[in-house]
């Protein structure tokens, strides 16, 4: 029996690692979803990011078309003898769906690499297993943030593939409108800037990026080998947009009209980022309140975080989920590459990053953050 196509959206977590190949015919095409762009999955591999030893450039063979920024949708993983999935799985996961939990998802994702979500039983997702995210969810059951993370189920194998089970954060809400925010001033690893030193790779995916959105973008040198290495990417992405002045971003937003836009790689001025927060929000002005009372309560429990502490947050999102009923959330996403200190160190979170001491501008971004929400509730 083909499974319900239930009308929800979510967002991806970002780079929660994995690395797995996926070859060409593990996948279908994909459609057209409700007259919303579907995007094909990737044919190549997928990155791995979810590790504090991260894996060697080498390894990181996404482009483009690995990133997944739009409208997809999400199927369900499937026993062996169902009847064809719209996306063929050619390695079969054993899960223990019942019959009623099968089901396929309208889904969102606006940052990350393609292809990590599956969907599972009703209100809940599964996620590519991270070995370092797995870690901190681990770790967050018992931290003062945990009210603010996705509701971790544990982890699911079969064949060697396993994957996170963790709460689909839109099951609550009704035509959602999510907005995805890249945390901190720095959005790569120390670790990855001392791999490129000593072994530089030159990626030409990364390269095609950079010319796409500004064919200035690329060094003279840089032009002449078409690549460029992924830290090196990294840095230009944070300069051109807002990372690292007001240490967030926005990587993506979709609204409950059907529009998705993703195309914020230069927003970084202040005033470019009120606008688009102002046309996420729209003028409801309960909404704006919620958002800035859920950061302040975020705010105050990272203060008080053991959690927060130990660990250099990169890559991660605070992820803002409203709806018309008035129902507003904001939670924080993607651990793959948050990692653990050496025993002994901690981090501030609100100073800035000098190589070596591994801090990540969190608690600026999240008080700019603030700071916006304002000046649009103030508009
Ligand atoms: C990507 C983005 C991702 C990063 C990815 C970049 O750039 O910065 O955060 O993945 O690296 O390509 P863009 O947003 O411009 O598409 P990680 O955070 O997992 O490193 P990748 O190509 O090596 O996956």
């Amino acid at each position: 029996m083909d499974a319900p196509r239930v009308p929800q959206v979510t967002i991806t977590p970002d780079g929660g690692g994995f690395s797995r190949e996926m070859k060409q015919e593990d996948w279908e095409e994909g459609e057209a979803v409700d007259g919303n762009l579907c995007r094909k999955l990737s044919t190549s591999s997928v990155s791995s990011t979810g590790s504090s030893a991260v894996e060697s450039e080498d390894d990181l063979l996404s482009d483009n078309e690995n990133k997944s920024k739009g409208i997809i949708t999400l199927e369900p993983l499937v026993d062996a003898g169902e009847s064809k999935p719209w996306w063929k799985l050619k390695t079969i996961v054993q899960w223990p769906f019942s019959a009623a939990h099968k089901r396929k998802l309208n889904w969102v994702q606006l940052a990350g690499h393609k292809g990590n979500f599956k969907a599972a039983d009703e209100g809940s997702i599964l996620k590519k297993y991270s070995e370092n995210e797995v870690r901190c969810f681990e770790r967050l059951k018992s931290d003062t943030l945990l009210a603010f993370v996705p509701a971790y189920h544990g982890v699911v194998e079969k064949d060697g593939e396993s994957f996170i089970h963790m709460a689909d954060l839109l099951a609550t809400f009704d035509l959602p409108n999510v907005m995805d925010c890249k945390m901190g001033v720095r959005t790569y690893l120390e670790e990855e800037l001392v791999r490129a030193r000593e072994r530089p790779k030159l990626r030409a995916d990364l390269y095609k990026k950079m010319v796409e959105v500004d064919c200035q973008g690329p060094t003279a040198q840089e032009h002449s080998q078409c690549g460029v290495t992924k830290p090196r990417y990294m840095q230009w992405r944070e300069s051109l947009s807002s990372s690292n002045t007001m240490g967030f971003r926005i990587d993506g937003i979709k609204k409950s009209d059907g529009t998705c836009r993703t195309d914020f790689k230069k927003t970084r001025l202040e005033q470019d980022v009120i606008e688009a927060f102002k046309d996420f929000v729209g003028s409801n002005v309960n909404v704006i309140k919620s958002y800035l009372s859920k950061l302040t309560e975020i705010q105050q429990a990272l203060k008080r975080s053991e959690f927060f502490k130990q660990h250099e947050v990169i890559g991660s999102s605070l992820l803002f989920i409203h709806d018309h009923t008035g129902n507003a959330q904001v939670w924080l996403i993607d651990f793959g590459k948050t990692t653990e200190l050496p025993e002994g160190q901690v981090l501030k979170h609100d100073v800035p990053w000098r190589e070596g001491n591994r801090e990540d501008g969190y608690l600026l971004g999240l008080q700019n953050l603030i700071g916006i929400l304002e000046a649009v509730s103030s508009e």
